[in-house]
Formats: structure tokens, sequence, C-alpha cells
């Protein structure tokens, strides 16, 4: 079983497409609602929370889990792999949604059929939409450059969309929105254009249309969980270890108000997901 987790219900736009990428796996996905929204919580916190969470999904089974959310990915992630794991669940793995961006820039194997704005090796210039958190982390341009020196990264913090999108806002307010931070990013690039962007926070696929009508057509999106569910396919090919004799079984937990998730869970799921809460 295959663990998800997220600080609120972004995450399943991520658990959708590994869902239908992997129907040989059951998997559990855990939104911490009640102490959602991480962006606005110290990284001590997220840190605490998340390795809280990530134990939970451990002691009911999993045995990999996916961080499908980009703040505690950048956050979160190298700390408790570097940290934490080995020493409390030996032989158990987390993964996150930043690394699957940088293999696709970094032209990984099982990636070879994605542009990512070139070929590996080539200068380019990526831009990234994050919120806030995502953005003063660092973690993108730092992940990416350790591995593709020659690329640079220019980022824009987005920091109006997960309201509006968690508001489900008219189009119009959405548009607008949209189109200020692309602005903003090609604005801070000089009027030159990013060979390639990422939409690196869990709600902006339920906006991609925006971002696609906001951008030059040359520019390519990088879809986070069409990159996610590629690696983790890969990395599951690589690792016979991980049990792949599920049937496509998922389990949806809440540490809030179970009627309420599943109320919102349905756009970003792309169909019904019903909640159970487990306490905070
Ligand atoms: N899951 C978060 C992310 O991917 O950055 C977005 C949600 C949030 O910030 N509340």
């Amino acid at each position: 079983m295959i663990g998800v987790f997220d600080s609120g219900h972004g995450g399943l736009t991520v658990l959708r497409r590994l869902h239908a990428a992997m129907p040989g796996h059951d998997f559990a996905y855990l939104g911490d609602h009640a102490a959602a929204p991480y962006g606005d919580r110290t990284p001590e916190e997220i840190y605490d929370l998340t390795r809280a969470a990530v134990s939970r999904l451990f002691d009911q089974g999993a045995r990999l889990v996916i961080l499908a959310c980009n703040t505690a990915s950048a956050v979160a992630l190298r700390r408790m792999q570097q940290t934490w794991l080995e020493g409390a669940y030996p032989g158990r793995r987390v993964l996150g949604v930043l690394v699957p961006m940088v293999e696709a820039i970094t032209g990984q194997p099982w990636m070879a059929d994605v542009p990512a704005g070139g070929h590996a090796g080539e200068p380019r210039t990526i831009g990234i939409f994050a919120t806030q958190r995502t953005v003063d982390s660092g973690a993108y341009p730092r992940e990416i450059n350790k591995r593709a020196p020659e690329v640079t990264v220019v980022q824009q913090a987005c920091p109006e969309l997960v309201p509006l999108i968690e508001a489900d806002a008219p189009p119009a307010a959405v548009t607008a929105a949209v189109n200020r931070y692309v602005d903003g990013l090609l604005t801070r690039l000089g009027g030159a254009l990013p060979q390639a962007v990422v939409l690196g926070c869990t709600h902006y696929p339920l906006v991609a249309d925006a971002f696609a009508a906001a951008l030059p057509r040359q520019v390519e999106i990088l879809s986070q969980p069409d990159l996610t569910a590629r690696s983790l396919s890969a990395y599951l090919e690589r690792h016979p270890e991980f049990d792949r004799t599920g049937s496509g079984h998922v389990r949806f937990m809440t540490t809030g108000n179970a009627p309420a998730v599943t109320t919102l869970a349905t756009r970003f799921f792309g169909k019904p997901a019903r909640f159970e809460g487990v306490g905070a």
C-alpha cells in the first residue's frame, strides 16, 4: 500500500494520477486538515506535522509515502530522509513532488520524452509558480541547480491562487490573478521567455488552462501530477520489493471534518472521494 500525504486536499490532484497510472497498488490518503494550511507555519512546525502524518501512514501499513505537497516536500523531506526515516522506519521510503520535476528537467531516462524546455545540459530558463512558502524555501532552484547548474530558475510566488481555488472563485478572478503572476515572471525576465514553467503547487492543475492561456504557446507547462506518476512508476520498476498486489483500493482519511472534506474533494480528485475522520 502506498501512502499519500498532504496538508489538505490539494494532494488529491496527485493521487488521482497515481491511482490511474498504478492500478496494481492500494493507496491511503491522509489530509491534515486540522493543522492546514501549512503555508503559515514555521519550518519546524511543518517538519513535526509532516513526520507525524507520515508515521500514521506507515503505522497503517504503507511501505512508501509520497508527500503530495510542495510545501512539505520543500521544507521537510530532505531532513526526514537524512535524520529520521532509517532509524524510525528502516526500509521504508518517503518521496516528494519536487524531485520528479527535477528528473524531467535533467532528462532522466524515464522522462526521455518530456521536452522540459530542451535537452539536459543545454542552458535554459525554467519558471516556477508556487506558494510563498515554497518560493521562500528556495528548494526548487537548489534541487534543480544541484543537478543542472546550466539552468536558470526564476520563481514567482502566487499567494492569492490557493485561496481563490479553494473558494471555487469565478473564472474571471482566477484569470486576472494568473495573468498578474505570469506578467510578474515575464517582467522579471526582462521580456525574455522561459523555455518551460513548473506549476509547483498541488492546487494549480485546477487552473492549468488559465496558465496555458496566459503564457505564450511555445512555453511548455510541466504538470506535477503527471511527472510524479511517471517518476513513481519508474521508481517501483527499480524497486520490486514494494508490493504490487493491490487492487486500486483507496482509503481517504482526514484529521479534520470528514463530511466537509468529502464535499470539497470531488473537484480535486475528479470524482467522489468519501473521507473518514481519523482524529487530529
Ligand atoms: N499543498 C500545498 C502545495 O502544494 O504547495 C498547497 C496548499 C496550501 O498551501 N494550503
